[in-house]
């Protein structure tokens, strides 16, 4: 399959608005991409054509949707490459997915004295869950610090397992640094020492395949809107045999086999048991067809794509005068930059008036700050849709503001 990124970009009706009197430079896909005009339809079809409550009814429409919801778990099971598509949990998010293993596995595996290993890099969501189940429990949490280079210290991750390490949450690529972690060597490790691995995989999913069964890992987190599908939708793989085990952690309809007022209640089978109420049924829908998309192109073209275009980036991004660019040379998705001492927010609000999005802050990861001692940092994130016309406009705007405040 050949990408063509004409075509690519043709699929994404908002990639041709105009922001402040300038075409869209959409640089903020990490935070959340843009949908193709497949998804927006599938959403569309869904609601104009095709609504109804799922796993609730005998009639047509209701069973066509339970139809539709059930196909993409097998979809996405399939992408995923796990074993069966009883191993996928429809969240919320990456967010919520981790919620649901803090508080379902997490409450009935981690107690007083147990240990948790996170990293210095990762999201929020990766860090508070942890540390709300730490405060419940009387665990604690021991974090793989970073290199200069803002490659994980690799060497110190063996030295922080003991025999009351239950977990180690990483992300697989940093949402700041745009590091890829070796998750694969980090998971046998783990495994070596009886510790399951939870592997955040917001910012993986949409530059590589992801296979959890070669990861070997006993979760793996994405949402769906950062590949290109709806919001409020996400998935949680979890190894069957330990998704089996795990108790439900929201109780309500669509989760129970039978309830009685005198006799208590029985759960419904995984994964159905973790999808309480009713779901995002036209998110599922729009995720579909999200993968549908993205498969059509081939992630190994895309991937190759932006690799492309990263190397163009930060080649191009050397001219800019003062620019301090954090994390390692070989990055995936995201450049994180600051430009001479001004803050993140006037250079972002500056990209903004020449119609160029880059997200500015802490992005989600004070800790990840307090290690570089910046309070913000601006970030430029890349998707298939963008090109080298655009990392231009990029290093013109920055080249611009740097004329302005010097
Ligand atoms: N983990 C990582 C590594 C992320 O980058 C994000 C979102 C999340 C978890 C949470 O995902 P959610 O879909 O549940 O919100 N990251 C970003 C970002 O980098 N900018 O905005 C959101």
């Amino acid at each position: 399959m050949s990408f063509s990124i004409d075509q690519v970009r043709a699929d994404f009706p908002i990639l041709s608005r105009e922001v402040n009197g300038q075409p869209l430079v959409y640089l903020d896909s990490a935070a959340s991409a843009q949908k193709p005009q497949a998804v927006i339809d599938a959403e569309l079809d869904f609601y104009s054509q095709g609504n109804a409550a799922v796993h609730r009814g005998i009639h047509t429409l209701s069973a066509e949707a339970t139809q539709l919801m059930e196909s993409v778990r097998q979809q996405v099971a399939g992408f995923l490459n796990a074993k069966v598509p009883e191993e996928i949990v429809f969240v919320r998010g990456t967010t919520e997915g981790i919620n649901l293993v803090a508080n379902s596995w997490g409450r009935a595996n981690v107690q007083a004295g147990d240990n948790i290993i996170i990293s210095a890099m990762e999201h929020h969501a990766n860090i508070v869950p942890w540390q709300m189940l730490c405060e419940q429990t009387g665990a604690t949490l021991r974090v793989i610090p970073l290199n200069a280079d803002g490659t994980l210290a690799l060497e110190v991750f063996p030295t922080l397992i003991d025999e009351r390490t239950r977990l180690l949450a990483i992300t697989h690529v940093s949402n700041v640094l745009g590091t890829e972690n070796p998750v694969r060597e980090m998971i046998a490790t783990a495994h070596q020492a009886g510790i399951k691995v939870l592997v955040d995989g917001a910012q993986a999913i949409m530059h590589h395949a992801v296979d959890v069964q070669a990861l070997d890992c006993d979760f793996y987190l994405f949402s769906g809107h950062k590949i290109y599908g709806p919001t409020g939708i996400g998935v949680l793989y979890a190894r069957d045999e330990i998704l089996q085990d795990m108790q439900p952690w929201e109780g309500g309809g669509s989760m129970i086999a039978t309830v009685s007022l005198t006799e208590g209640t029985t759960y419904a089978a995984a994964p159905w048991r973790f999808e309480a109420g009713t779901p995002n049924t036209a998110g599922i829908i729009g995720l579909g067809a999200a993968l549908r998309y993205v498969g059509s192109l081939g992630l190994k073209e895309i991937g190759e794509y932006e690799q492309m275009l990263m190397r163009y980036a930060q080649q191009a991004l050397t001219i800019v005068p003062d620019l301090t660019v954090y994390g390692p040379d070989s990055r995936l998705g995201v450049i994180a930059f600051n430009l001479g001492k001004h803050h993140a927010y006037d250079v972002g609000s500056f990209l903004d008036n020449y119609g160029i999005a880059v997200r500015t802050g802490h992005h989600c990861a004070m800790p990840l700050m307090a290690h570089y001692q910046v309070p913000a940092m601006c970030r430029a994130s890349f998707a298939m849709y963008n090109t080298e016309e655009e990392v231009d406009r990029l290093v013109a705007g920055l080249q611009r503001i740097h004329r302005l405040l010097g």
